[in-house]
């Protein structure tokens, strides 16, 4: 007989969630997921049990996991970007949660609160917070903002009436010397911030310790990345980004263990031929704002569209694990150094001039041989809808295929979106 699934409800009650509310959320969920990722998927990798079952017990067993290392002294940070070294928290005996926020479901909670041209991102991530239906938001003793777009810049501001928030500022034009210092001296303020608050103190050796494991985590995940350039590929879109979007949040040393097993198994799968769309599906490569987890919306149109999503230049994907470092150095400083450089050479669509950008999606298309390139924007996210015109325009010159799409957390424009994908992918034979 099946064990009864734990209930919950008095961990999250300590927390102070609104119960009536997180019970109508965890309700929708299951649902969506079934939807998308079990019925309409086949011949899966067995690994990806694992993260299916992290999703279907996505604020029970982590969330205890958290309250527990509170109790044991830990510290737990809230995040909300890439810009934020993970390395540094972890040095300091904290948890880094990644809260970005991929449904409208919290949308009730700000109204009147943010402006509605606000990008679907932002709204969901502060309405998960104000909304009290966030476990992670609740447990963390304090959340890192950084200065990257307008929108996440004030949003900081309204969080901060209901929780601790420390913003570090990214610099905006990140090639010249005096940004690189000016980040530096950043992350070296957010490093006294961070002592503060766990009581630690920050050293070469715990924080080279920090650099080995989130380095050996990011390299799982380009290890499975790299099996996506099989063809067939052995693994679909939609099973890569929720590898991706639950390792924002999930414990790194299992993370390295999971993920290096669904990589084992996929480069096995590509030994036997074994891959997971039917012959002739297209290759396509999407580009830009990040897919916080639930929002499956456009992989799951390409892949039910005889296409499969082969890379995901985006936070939640390529941009997550591609910068990287070597861990030389005896000091703080000089080991801060080198993750300044790894971080600055994230390519946001916030800094400007974005120019390796445009480098990185020519070259990922070349690497994953994908025959299209899907241009996604949020609604409202200026810096990502302007890059994506200049991108199309560079990327047809080079006789690339371009398809924008720019949308939200709403399902009212899916059928529209879908008759426009399935137009693009009959184009691209
Ligand atoms: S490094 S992409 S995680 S800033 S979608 S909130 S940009 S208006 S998420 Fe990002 Fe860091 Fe850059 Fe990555 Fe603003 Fe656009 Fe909304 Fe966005």
């Amino acid at each position: 007989m099946a064990a009864e699934p734990t209930d919950w409800h008095e961990m999250w009650q300590d927390l102070g969630l609104d119960l009536e509310k997180h019970d109508q959320l965890l309700t929708v969920l299951p649902e969506l997921f079934k939807q998308v990722y079990i019925d309409a998927q086949e011949n899966r990798p067995t690994n990806m049990g694992f993260f299916d079952f992290v999703v279907g017990d996505i604020h029970g067993i982590r969330v205890k996991e958290l309250v527990q290392a509170k109790a044991d002294g830990k510290m737990i940070v809230g995040s909300f970007c890439l810009y934020v070294p993970d390395e540094i928290i972890l040095a300091l005996n904290g948890v880094n949660i990644g809260l970005c926020g991929g449904t409208n479901f919290s949308n009730f909670a700000v109204e009147g609160v943010l402006p509605t041209n606000t990008c679907a991102l932002i709204k969901s991530a502060v309405g998960f917070g104000l909304g009290k239906i966030c476990p992670y938001y609740a447990i963390a003793d304090v959340l890192i903002g950084e200065t990257t777009c307008d929108g996440k810049k004030k949003a900081w501001e309204v969080l901060a009436k209901s929780k601790p928030v420390y913003v570090m500022e990214t610099p905006q034009l990140k090639q010249r010397p005096q940004a690189r210092a000016h980040f530096v001296a950043e992350l070296k303020a957010l490093v006294s911030k961070l002592e503060e608050v766990s009581g630690m103190e920050l050293t070469a050796d715990n924080l080279k310790a920090a650099m080995t494991k989130i380095s050996q985590k990011r390299a799982q995940l380009r290890r499975l990345y790299e099996t996506r350039k099989a063809n067939p590929p052995p693994i679909s879109g939609k099973d890569a980004l929720l590898v991706s979007q639950i390792t924002f949040y999930d414990d790194p040393d299992r993370e390295i263990e999971m993920i290096g097993k669904l990589a084992e198994e996929c480069e096995g799968r590509i030994q036997d031929g074994t891959g997971v769309v039917p012959a002739g599906a297209k290759r396509i490569l999407i580009s830009g704002t990040p897919q916080a987890i639930p929002n499956w919306k456009l992989h799951d149109i390409i892949e039910t569209s005889n296409g499969v999503v082969v890379c995901e230049e985006s936070c939640t994907g390529t941009r997550y694990f591609e910068s990287t470092y070597d861990i030389e150095g005896d000091t703080v400083d000089e080991l801060i150094e080198r993750l300044a450089d790894r971080y600055l050479g994230i390519n946001c669509a916030c800094f400007s001039p974005n120019e390796a950008r445009v480098d990185d999606v020519k070259r990922l298309v070349k690497e994953y041989n994908a025959d299209g390139v899907v241009l996604f924007t949020l609604s409202f996210c200026d810096p990502y809808q302007y890059e994506a015109i200049s991108l199309e325009n560079e990327l047809k010159a080079d006789g690339i295929k371009v398809l924008s799409i720019n949308t939200d957390y709403a399902s009212e424009d899916n059928a529209q979106i879908k008759t426009r994908v399935e137009a693009f992918i009959e184009s691209l034979d």
